[in-house]
Order: structure tokens, then sequence, then C-alpha cells
């Protein structure tokens, strides 16, 4: 009986345990761990290789916002979908419009995503 009591108590620790163990994992993943962000500064090194297609949906200058209809982006590790992004600077939304297709080039950066590059496409 005292043995089955510990044991069902060690049994719950570990429980408890791996629990924060799998919880601490699944909060690291999204902020890219050490493979991810290894990619991304390989990768601008090669700049056209890494830039996603993408056509602007919406531009929201005051904000520093806009929404993208985008294609893969590789070093994110993201299908193509349509989402807000950040952008660096706001005065990339001057050059830009609603409709327009592009390349650009989207970094995570402290837990939102921002978009750093873009340029038209014809
Ligand atoms: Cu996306």
């Amino acid at each position: 009986m005292k043995l089955t009591m510990k044991s069902f108590k060690t049994l719950l620790i570990l429980a408890t345990l791996f629990a924060g163990a799998a919880h601490a994992q699944s909060t690291m993943k999204p902020g890219g761990g050490a493979v991810p962000m290894g990619d991304a500064k390989k990768e601008a090194t090669t700049p056209s290789a890494e830039m996603a297609d993408g056509e602007i949906r919406k531009v929201d200058k005051e904000a520093k916002k806009i929404t993208i209809k985008h294609g893969e982006i590789k070093n994110l590790e993201m299908p193509g979908m349509t989402m807000v992004f950040q952008v660096k600077d706001a005065a990339m939304l001057d050059a830009v419009k609603a409709g327009d297709k592009i390349r650009f080039r989207a970094e995570s950066a402290g837990g939102a995503i921002v978009v750093t590059e873009i340029q038209p496409t014809q």
C-alpha cells in the first residue's frame, strides 16, 4: 500500500514535469528555435531566392500594416494564405496599393511577422 501511494505520487510529479516540458517546447517553436533563425541568416545572403510571391489586398499606412495574399514563405515555414503583416517602415507602403503583385521578404521578429522588403512585379 505504501509503495503504491509513493508510485502514484511519483507518477503525478512526472506527469507535471512532462506537461511543463511539452508546454515549454510548444511555446518555443513559434519564436523560431535554432533552426529557423539559422535559415533566416543564411537566406539573407541570397536575397532573390527567399522572397515570397504575393498580391496586396489591403494597405493600412496608419497602422503600418499590409494584408497580402501570399505564396509559401520558406524562411518562416509558412504555406500560402492571406494574412496581415506588420511592415518595418511605413514608407514602404507609399509605393504599393491594393491589387499590386509583389515579391516580398518577411521575417519573424519578437513574435510578430514583419515585412522588411517589398518589390513590385510586373
Ligand atoms: Cu501567412
